[in-house]
């Protein structure tokens, strides 16, 4: 048969079952950036196509980090000790600190200086393993600096190995300039804002802060409505510090994933499952604010709703640069199985972004991969730090 490339000597975590599809000693072969074939290594048909020898490693799909705000000027370290000292987060945000901070910071940053000070982070994830990560604005929170953070995350997928997906996040907060006026922000960001990037090819989706310190559940639905009409798909960032009903709401718009959920009901959960809706559960800013409550993981099992797991990289609640941190947190906090994590880093994270070509190895799939020297694929959460990544894939070349 007719490849462009053969990976063997290598075991297999497909991610096609909720046992993870395990194939021991398997072989994958790549033809035009896609899966085209995989299975034992046994029944690999003939072929003269260049041979990685993969050495025992194990392969999984490339990783998705669908949850993350990248890109930002400045950093909050500094508010980081005044939560050690007894701060807290709705405190800061309320004082004009928290993400008014990083605005003040990505405002006064041009997009090559967003890019730079990106792609540290960005180099970070991939060194685990991560082909796939999303990146949402929310830090200009205006509409020249919303439209440059989203250009500088489109610019982070040309320099670098990597699918970018961007969510427009403009109601993240409500700027300086409209205190008091939240309602005129928000037609703002309906009107104006959320058009420009859509007209511009700039947001793949739109996302929102449902919150008391944030956007209201009806602000956050003329939203949703709007960017619906513009095409777009929705994801909200949802009952995170109250139980505003978020994951309902999401549901209702048929929104691709509701993130946080640290306070939702059950009843939103189950309206989760009904709808498709993947819960997102962001385990860093669990642990950065030091939260009490926890994603109710044993409501979403019972059911049915699919989990995805993410860094929420951002500067205030969770500066994580770590997907293999969270599979470790995922597990360790929120009680979730070693499968329910994995996949909640593949499988479910693609369905999260909408993406129905990844995340899963199957002929027919982007050839993305991530290759570890590790035993079992349970170590992939079970080591605190450490990288055995050992190679990435994208699109069938060696990255
Ligand atoms: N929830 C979060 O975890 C981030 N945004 C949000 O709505 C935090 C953003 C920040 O603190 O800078
Ligand atoms: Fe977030």
């Amino acid at each position: 048969m007719s490849f462009d490339h053969v990976w063997l000597n290598a075991h297999l975590a497909t991610m096609r079952d909720d046992a993870l599809g395990l194939i021991e000693d398997g072989a994958i072969a790549a033809k035009d950036g896609r899966i085209a074939w995989i299975g034992p290594r046994a029944a690999l048909p003939a072929h003269d196509a260049p041979v990685t020898d993969c050495g025992g490693a194990w392969i999984t799909p490339g990783l998705i980090d669908c949850h993350t705000h990248l890109v930002f000027g400045g950093n909050r370290s500094a508010e980081f000790e005044m939560r050690l000292g007894g701060a807290t987060y709705e405190e800061i945000a309320r004082a004009g600190g928290g993400i008014l901070s990083t605005m003040r910071a990505t405002r006064a940053a041009n997009e090559a200086q967003l890019l730079q000070a990106a792609l540290p982070r960005l180099d970070a994830l991939l060194s685990e393993g991560v082909t796939t990560v999303e990146i949402k604005s929310g830090y200009g929170l205006e509409l020249e600096a919303e439209l440059r953070q989203l250009r500088a995350a489109r610019a982070l997928g040309a320099q670098r190995n990597v699918s970018i997906v961007t969510s427009l996040l403009a109601a993240h907060a409500v700027p300086p300039e409209y205190k008091g006026r939240q309602g005129d922000y928000l037609r703002h960001v309906v009107e104006e804002i959320l058009p420009r990037a859509a007209s511009e090819g700039l947001a793949d989706a739109v996302d929102a802060f449902c919150e008391s310190i944030a956007f209201t559940p009806e602000e956050t639905a003329t939203l949703f409505t709007a960017a619906k009409r513009l095409g777009l798909p929705v994801k909200l960032h949802a009952d995170q510090l109250t139980d505003g009903g978020g994951a309902a709401l999401a549901a209702a718009h048929g929104a691709l994933s509701a993130d946080h959920l640290e306070r939702s009901n059950a009843a939103g959960i189950a309206a989760m499952a009904k709808a498709g809706t993947v819960a997102v559960l962001l385990p860093g800013a669990t642990l950065t604010l030091r939260e009490t409550h926890f994603p109710d993981v044993a409501a979403m099992r019972a059911h049915g709703c699919r989990m995805a797991l993410s860094t929420d990289m951002n500067p205030g609640s969770s500066p994580a640069l770590s997907l293999l941190l969270m599979l470790n947190l995922g597990c360790t906090l929120f009680r979730m199985t070693v499968p329910e994590a994995l996949l909640g880093v593949t499988r479910h994270a693609a369905a999260a972004l909408g993406l129905t070509d990844r995340g899963v190895l199957a002929e027919g799939m982007r050839c993305d991969l991530a290759l570890y020297r590790i035993q079992r694929p349970a170590e992939l959460c079970y080591w605190l730090g450490g990288n055995p990544c050992a190679g990435r894939v994208v699109a069938g070349v060696a990255a």
